[in-house]
């Protein structure tokens, strides 16, 4: 990486995908400074990273010399943990000590190491350099909640009136068993951005991502949510536009399930508390639960959410006979070609909002996001970042892919509607989101036309995508 900014985005990025402590490493004075925002934004989603930086010489240290700044200070009032390393024997215990407290509470802590104790000669006997590996700390792994507590839960869930679910992005991996959970209690499922892609966007019962990046529309979650009288939530780190009115105040019982105590809420009253593995929950909750036949509300959700997406539709159909292509019509036609092997890395700005209200991510893809820091710049190094963690699955574009990359020369202003024939890959990609096998509401089958725009011969696209194109009209 060329800027630190971006190394430690990137290893940000790489700790929300993997769940795994990331490590990032950057020089003293400007390096150390310019890291600040990718270690907040590390810090803020919670994840467990370690930034190393260089320093001055002790020597040098406090008096104005040359790239000096107060790292301690800096790092410190923004970290829960920060030190300046001032003896080389200090180095095993501080990196034991913070690569635990990083891993145990899914925090961001920074180490600054002088130039001189980087060069300092060590003598590798001295047992102060030998940590025993089985000595280390390791996170927690709590186990499933005994049957009792499952029970008493089931029977609490029971008492209410309408219970909304919400995920976040620890409930990464529950996203089946949580929709099981959903179905048996007629529960509407809303997602935070990050949470987005968790469960089947196209499930009956998914509501999509709440906030201003609403789906279908904030108006209709918030309705949704002023009904609830208890939230269910798996894994968020924001619970506040769930739980709480305009004023901030908590209007709905919360029953919250998390697979670490760090994560508990404080800001919130919890009705009841589940800790261990999210699906094991989620299943063991669905069992117990007594079913709700009354599928109208969630049969009326999906009226809602279909009528919203005809309007999208619309609203890009307005942009047919501009040269310029509506960042709608993008998104729609990448719907069709994210497979489940991608990951979806999203910026800042209005875009966001597009994506997370038009994506439909149907194979539970992973979106990497800048969650609570919201930072500009985030996508590029993240996308890098996933590249690295999964080099064999990772974001490079496919031919078709390529197909849904604008300017003005790859595309003919011009929008069509209809149904992909039968015979390319890509029928294959959108007829395993066809109604007629899941319920999808993009897919072209299911009676609402899908825009396309077919691109102009010249442009570098495979022919199968083209001809798959053409013989749609
Ligand atoms: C590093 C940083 N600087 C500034 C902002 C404030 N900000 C948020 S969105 C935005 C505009 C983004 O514009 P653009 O990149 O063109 O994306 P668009 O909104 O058009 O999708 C700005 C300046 C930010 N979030 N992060």
């Amino acid at each position: 990486m060329r800027h630190e900014n971006a190394a430690a985005l990137a290893a940000s990025a790489h700790a929300k995908l993997t769940g795994r402590l990331s490590v990032c490493v950057a020089t003293s004075g400007p390096g150390a400074l310019n890291f600040v925002c990718g270690v907040v934004d590390a810090h803020l989603d919670r994840v467990p990273m370690l930034a190393l930086t260089g320093l001055v010489p002790t020597a040098s240290q406090g008096h104005w010399e040359f790239q000096d700044i107060d790292q301690t200070s800096l790092f410190g009032s923004i970290l829960p943990r920060s030190a300046s390393c001032v003896h080389p024997t200090q180095v095993a215990a501080l990196l034991r000590n913070y690569v635990g407290h990083a891993q145990q509470h899914h925090e961001t802590v920074q180490l600054a190491l002088p130039a001189d104790i980087l060069g300092a000669e060590i003598d590798p006997d001295d047992g102060v350099f030998q940590i025993d590996r089985k000595t280390l700390s390791t996170p927690l792994r709590l186990m499933p909640p005994p049957a009792e507590a499952l029970d008493i839960v089931a029977a609490e869930l029971d008492r209410f009136e309408q219970i909304v679910i919400v995920l976040g992005r620890r409930a990464l991996g529950s996203g089946r068993a949580i929709e099981g959970l959903a179905e048996k209690l007629g529960a509407p499922i809303i997602t935070s951005l990050d949470g987005k892609g968790i469960v089947d966007e196209s499930h009956p019962n998914a509501l999509g991502v709440l906030g201003i990046f609403g789906f279908p529309a904030v108006e209709t979650t918030k309705r949704i949510l002023r009904r609830a009288d208890a939230v269910l939530a798996f894994g968020v780190d924001t619970l506040k536009p769930f739980l709480t009115d305009d004023r901030d105040v908590q209007r709905r019982a919360l029953i919250q399930c998390e697979a670490e105590f760090s994560s508990l809420t404080h800001e919130y009253a919890r009705t009841r508390t589940l800790m261990g593995p999210l699906d094991a929950i989620a299943s063991g909750l669905q069992d117990r639960v007594r079913g709700r036949a009354d599928t109208a509300a969630i049969a009326a959700l999906e009226q809602e959410r279909m009528a919203s997406m005809r309007s999208i539709l619309d609203a890009a159909d307005a942009y047919r006979d501009s040269t310029l292509a509506h960042p709608l019509t993008f998104l729609l036609h990448l719907n069709r070609h994210l497979d489940d092997r991608c990951t979806i890395v999203l910026d800042t700005g209005a875009h966001t909002v597009w994506a997370a209200k038009v994506l439909q991510l149907t194979q539970r893809q992973r979106v990497l996001v800048s969650s609570r820091l919201g930072t500009m710049g985030f996508s590029l190094p993240a996308a890098i970042a996933a590249q690295l963690a999964h080099p064999t699955t990772g974001s490079s574009p496919s031919a078709e892919m390529e197909a849904c990359r604008w300017s003005p020369a790859n595309w003919r202003p011009q929008c069509s509607i209809g149904c992909p024939s039968s015979s390319s890959s890509s029928t294959t990609a959108c007829c395993r989101m066809c109604p007629r096998n899941k319920r999808h509401p993009m897919a072209p089958c299911c009676g609402i036309p899908t825009l396309w725009r077919s691109p102009a011969r010249s442009e570098p696209m495979g022919r199968s995508w083209t001809e798959q194109q053409m013989s749609t009209r």
